[in-house]
């Protein structure tokens, strides 16, 4: 199964063996991963993706566990489903904890086929950890997967950026975090979803909850939230075009109010297809994918045409302000356009 055709199709018939070994060489980015990622795409679009993201240590991981057995083990076992968690830490290096830690926090998940874990570092650089994701993601949704749980430390852009991948996020709050709650200087609260204040154990869930609703009424004026449009409610009560984001209570260590999360996915899912958000968030996802792979494209190849150091010594002429920015672009592109133009041999027509 060593060809890209092979290990596609090995994916596909649900050889856990081909996809670690595809989801390794798409995280890397060869060329056999791309090879492979683009055999697998029209095989995707299917899975729900749900990003759960906030502070480290709110017990997202906890969670994440317990969301995934209750998919694996549903009410009607008519509505069981295959469950992908991909488990993204841009803070800490591949060999730290963290990852392990999380191992142990979905131990529960251990000997299940249904569900497969992928855990992701970035090693400490940033670029293209939210592209990674996305291939990964592909893999997955492709394999049949039909719930993809993506756990991100609520940090900074780059993990907005990987919530942006969901169809629906989770924002995990825990009380005594401070009042400040950190997401929300994080900007990650706009991105919520369904809001859960996890460790509903411990004492200040009230405070946390107040605090948080308030943040709710300041950050979405236009949407009320007061109590969700659709509880106690059957779908046709539900508003057309907006979403009231939900605040829900749990306890991850004893599974307390998870059925209640997978009332609200659920039921978030259901709005998504109703109103139309799907398609909207399907497109603007595979757009900013597409965009930021032409540009990365043109990028590499605009550079690797220049000759050493010209790239360096435009940027030296910039320093010294010889010229503006812009004339320093234009000089790099315009000479080499027209050299190209006046030579007959490298025109195509
Ligand atoms: N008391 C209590 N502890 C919890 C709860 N959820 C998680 N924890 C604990 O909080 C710690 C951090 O949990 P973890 O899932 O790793 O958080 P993450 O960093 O957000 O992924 C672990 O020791 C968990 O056992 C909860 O609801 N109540
Ligand atoms: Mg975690």
């Amino acid at each position: 199964m060593g060809s890209a055709l092979n290990l596609a199709d090995a994916v596909l018939a649900g050889s856990r063996l081909a996809l670690a070994r595809v989801l390794t060489q798409v995280e890397n980015d060869t060329p056999l991963g791309r090879e492979v990622l683009d055999g697998l795409f029209r095989h995707g679009g299917s899975a729900h993706l749900i990003g759960v993201t906030g502070s480290p240590g709110t017990g997202k991981s906890s969670l994440v566990s317990r969301i995934a057995h209750a998919y694996r083990n549903p009410p009607d076992p008519l509505n069981k489903k295959r469950v992908a968690v991909v488990a993204v830490d841009p803070t800490s290096p591949f060999t730290s904890g963290a990852l392990l830690g999380d191992r142990v926090r979905m131990r529960e998940l251990a000997g299940d086929e249904g569900v497969f874990i992928r855990s992701m570092a970035s090693r400490g650089a940033l670029g293209g950890l939210a592209q990674k994701t996305a291939a990964v993601v592909q893999v997955f949704d492709a394999a049949g997967y039909e719930i993809i749980l993506i756990e991100t430390v609520g940090a900074g852009q780059s993990e907005v950026d990987i919530a942006r991948l969901a169809h629906t996020t989770l924002v995990v709050e825990a009380p005594g975090m401070g009042d400040d709650i950190q997401a929300i200087k994080a900007g990650i609260l706009e991105i919520a979803d369904i809001l859960i204040i996890n460790k509903a154990d411990h004492a200040g869930v009230e405070n946390t909850e107040r605090a948080l609703r308030l943040m709710l009424e300041l950050s979405h004026p236009d949407r009320l939230t007061k109590s969700p449009a659709w509880a106690g409610h059957g779908v046709d009560d539900l508003e057309k075009d907006s979403w009231v984001p939900v605040i829900l209570k749990t306890i991850a260590t004893t599974s307390v109010g998870v059925e209640a999360v997978l009332g609200a996915i659920a039921q978030h899912h259901r709005w998504l297809e109703q109103s139309g958000a799907w398609q909207a968030r399907e497109r603007a996802r595979l757009k900013s994918e597409f965009d930021w792979l032409v540009q990365s494209t043109l990028v590499a190849r605009w550079r690797s045409a220049l000759a050493p150091g010209e790239y360096e010594g435009a940027l030296e002429r910039l320093l010294r302000r010889e010229v503006s920015p812009h004339r320093a672009v234009i000089s790099l592109m315009l000479p080499r356009h027209s050299a190209e133009e006046s030579d007959p041999s490298t025109r195509s027509g």
